[in-house]
């Protein structure tokens, strides 16, 4: 018996340095839709240039096949497939070919190409959908000026969406149908192509561009929800606003349209003129949102409108290149927020996120460069690191030329590569050319994965300070060796008497090692050392408790003043881990903390979001990630002893902060919010220290409460405690919003994510909710994402977490691959945990890899985290 016919075929491994121009050129297509839920026809003609020598069109499809070729309107058989693909000899320079295609609008559960949801026809075509779709050269260096004919029934799809502007509308071609033509004049890439037909209503709105054109903007829902898009419509005119004035970056087409979308594999969608969000980043009232919530539709509604600069007008000449649009994308709408809101919470969170995600990406087996250098699935490297890191990188060389010289160089690069589809190193050249600074060796933060580490030691003899600064790039799958990178820290020295310094200075590591000496210090300074987080890297300073404390109390810089306090945490944490601490040790760091929390409860001067942010612990997986080998359950009880100690011994002034707290009216002002984030957090720590009191706490908070971030707050701490109260508020919450799906999404986190002890067996009973469904990819995530990156469920010492993930994997692997391999990466973690569970891990990946028929997807990502 031959054997290999058992086995799967090896992976097809695409390569950046394999790159080729395309062969044929498309400079313009248009697109008839007969639409249908069931089935729809595509007609798709294409306009064809030679681009090269080759005769052969290679037209990429995925899943679907032809059901007539017509070569300059003559239909012919001078075409074969090639695996997916269709390919045509083409004797000439240009041609027009034309290729009619079916497809299941409906049979579509991998919400890839044109899928129906809740009735409607939508589209997600980013990165390679469009070839589920028809066939075409499914690149993104491939532009074309794009026209799109729909007819459909009037009574299902009322209203037909398209990119760029509608240029027809009729009756017919048959009783109770409608038609509609679009017309994009913008060249676009097939990833961008976008089409929407459903029952929908606007909320409607204009906006004044600064040369003063007028752009109709409109964002579509279901009826019913319109009241529930005036955020993210103000959200949106602020984005173009912000981007004339911070980028000089205007809107390019009359119209504007957003369309909220409840089946969604991630969070939206830039496609030109025609964005395509999921509904959790469009729809928010006071009743059901969260400010969170509220946050992230601005956050999400700006990224993407940004994109039409960065990303469409520039795209990407391969999906190497991805970061080119994300990266740049990430930090221009975290600029936006900062000056939205608060700067300074606004860059502590984007740091949480950055060391939440993409650290541990960085460090495990699924680390790569901002730019990679190979894959085998593209929809598996939108990743923390493309996203997060690639706008830590960007940020880094705004930070070493300043904001004015950093936008000569974003002038230059919108200039010089408008209309292009572009690389990663065309963007570095323009900063370099435009901003004046030689980039060379701070390339490597394009192709060295793995986070730098940075030791730091201050020592201070006659008069100067000396800081002594050593780099290290720990190895990562495929680059055992690493040059020293291009380290931008920002830094103070503190005189420790007055409190103050002499102001901050910018000091670059650029070697395995270097000294800076600081004279005309009489007095040892306290070092405040990457400031406002200046690189993205981990810094372990020879610090004491003491200049932390005076740090905690004192930097001015706020991410400095957070970061000292967490360091002082994780440090008594990973003391109390390592499990050497004496009983008078543990008292004395414990107090340290508890005097540095009451510091910030009761510091009059702080603003109550920062004072919220302060009263974060580092989280689980962080302080995890800290650790060579981590045991989950004991790092568990340690962060909860902590709290518990906390709740206890501050709990007159919790109490006393939460009761000022709930005086405050509900707003959207930043004390307001400010007010919410402090009261949930108070609530946390007592409900780990005196948990009765919490409870009751709690329970009158959610009874009271007049909006979701106060009720989701007060049920969240709810759902962690062994409490009859537990059970009659989840109950009364599902009831109250039953039938609001993003709300009941909560309903499943909360309960996957609590720290009650039974949370697993909570989460497997939730699986067979009538609620749950796998169809629907925040469903899923509400339920599954929240268990898995909770360790007191995912780490269960039996392995149960690990096979109730497995299992969703395999699950759900043939009907939403790209939604299954987002699970794998928590397994993937297998070799920085302790070895009884590892091995269970290792297992469950080892039986995700053996089913027969994986994806590409999910294949990639579990032979990768066990190879
Ligand atoms: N560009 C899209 C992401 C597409 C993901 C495809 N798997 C959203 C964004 O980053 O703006
Ligand atoms: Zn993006």
């Amino acid at each position: 018996m031959n054997l290999s016919l058992a086995l799967p075929p090896a992976p097809t491994v695409i390569h950046r340095a394999d790159y080729q121009p395309p062969a044929w050129l498309v400079p313009e297509v248009t697109l008839t839709f007969n639409l249908g839920v069931e089935q729809t026809r595509v007609v798709a003609a294409l306009k064809v240039r030679r681009n090269g020598q080759s005769q052969t069109l290679r037209l990429n499809g995925d899943g679907i096949a032809a059901e007539a070729v017509l070569v300059d309107g003559q239909p012919t058989n001078d075409w074969r497939m090639d695996g997916a693909d269709l390919l045509v000899e083409l004797p000439g320079e240009s041609h027009e070919v034309s290729i009619t295609t079916a497809i299941s609008p409906v049979a579509n559960t991998q919400l890839m190409g044109l899928y129906a949801s809740n009735g409607m026809l939508c589209t997600q075509c980013e990165a390679e959908g469009f070839r589920r779709i028809t066939f075409f050269p499914d690149r993104p260096d491939v532009l074309s000026v794009y026209t799109v004919h729909m007819q459909g029934s009037k009574d299902l799809f009322p209203v037909l969406l398209s990119n760029g502007n509608c240029t027809q509308q009729g009756e017919g071609p048959g009783a109770g149908m409608h038609n509609a033509t679009w017309h994009d004049p913008w060249p676009k890439p097939s990833y961008l192509f976008a089409l929407v037909a459903g029952d929908l209503v606007a909320n409607q709105d204009t906006f004044t561009t600064m040369s003063g054109r007028k752009v109709d903007l409109g964002i579509w829902v279901r009826e019913g929800d319109q009241d529930r898009t005036h955020h993210a419509m103000q959200a949106l005119k602020d984005s173009m606003k912000w981007d004339e004035e911070t980028f000089g970056r205007e809107y390019d087409l009359d119209l504007f349209n957003i369309v909220a979308v409840s089946d969604f594999n991630m969070g939206a969608m830039e496609n030109k003129g025609l964005n395509v969000f999921n509904t959790r980043y469009i729809l928010a009232d006071a009743e059901t949102a969260t400010d969170l919530d509220y946050d992230g539709i601005e956050g999400v509604v700006a990224h993407e409108y940004f994109h039409n600069w960065s990303g469409n007008r520039i795209t990407c000449r391969d999906w190497f290149q991805l970061s080119l649009k994300e990266g740049f994308t990430v930090l221009r709408d975290q600029l936006f927020s900062q000056d939205m809101g608060s700067a300074a919470v606004k860059r502590i969170e984007d740091v949480r996120v950055l060391r939440a995600a993409q650290f541990p990406e960085d460090s495990g087996p699924l680390a790569h460069p901002i730019r990679p250098d190979s894959y085998q699935e593209i929809s598996n490297f939108y990743t923390a690191t493309v996203y997060n890191k690639g706008a830590e990188v960007i940020r880094m060389m705004r930070t070493l030329v300043g904001p004015e010289r950093f936008r000569a160089g974003t002038d230059l690069y919108f200039d010089r590569h408008d209309g292009e589809a572009a690389t990663c190193e065309d963007f570095v050249k323009a900063i370099e050319d435009g901003a004046g600074i030689d980039l060379g060796q701070f390339r490597l933060w394009y192709s060295q994965a793995g986070t730098p580490r940075v030791t730091a030691r201050l020592d201070h003899a006659d008069g100067v300070a000396t800081l002594t600064l050593a780099q290290s790039i720990p190895p990562t799958p495929g680059q055992g060796e690493k040059q020293p990178m291009v380290i931008p820290l920002r830094i103070a020295l503190f005189d420790p008497a007055s409190g103050t310094h002499q102001g901050e200075q910018l000091i670059v590591l650029d070697r395995a090692e270097m000294q800076f000496a600081f004279p005309g210090f009489a007095r040892r300074p306290v070092l405040s050392l990457g400031r406002g987080f200046s690189a993205p890297v981990a810094i372990d300073a020879e610090i004491s408790d003491e200049d932390l404390v005076f740090l905690a109390a004192h930097d001015d810089d706020p991410f400095a003043r957070y970061e000292a306090l967490q360091q002082l945490i994780v440090k008594h944490l990973l003391a109390v881990l390592d499990g050497a601490l004496t009983d008078a040790a543990l008292e004395a760091g414990r107090g340290a903390i508890a005097a540095a929390f009451a510091a910030v409860v009761g510091d009059r001067a702080l603003d109550d979001l920062m004072r919220g942010e302060l009263m974060i612990l580092p989280g689980e997986g962080y302080l995890a990630d800290q650790l060579l080998v981590a045991d989950p359950g004991a790092i568990r009880k340690a962060r909860e002893g902590l709290k518990a100690y906390l709740g206890r011994s501050l709990e007159a002034g919790l109490l006393a902060l939460h009761d000022r707290a709930s005086a405050v009216p509900y707003a959207l002002s930043a004390e307001a919010r400010g007010a919410r984030k402090v009261k949930t957090q108070a609530l946390a720590l007592l409900a780990a220290g005196v948990p009765q009191r919490a409870a009751d706490l709690a329970a009158a908070q959610f009874d009271a409460a007049d909006n979701m971030t106060d009720r989701q707050g007060a049920l969240m701490v709810l759902a962690g405690l062994e409490t009859p109260l537990r059970q009659e508020k989840l109950a009364a919450f599902l009831a109250r919003h039953a039938g609001d799906p993003l709300v009941i999404d909560k309903w499943f986190s909360l309960q996957a994510g609590s720290l009650h002890p039974q949370a697993l067996d909570h989460v497997k009973a939730l699986a067979g909710h009538p609620d749950f469904t796998m169809t629907n990819p925040n469903r899923v995530r509400a339920l599954y994402m929240a268990a898995a990156v909770n360790p007191g469920v995912f780490h269960v010492a039996s392995g149960e977490g690990y096979r109730m993930i497995g299992e969703l994997v395999r699950a759900l692997d043939p009907i939403n691959p790209q939604t299954a391999a987002r699970f794998i990466a928590p397994l993937g973690r297998w070799r920085r945990i302790e070895p009884l569970r590892a091995a269970l891990m290792k297992a469950e990946l080892e039986r995700i890899v053996a089913q027969p028929g994986l994806s590409k997807d999910t294949f990639e990502q579990a032979s990768k985290s066990l190879g």
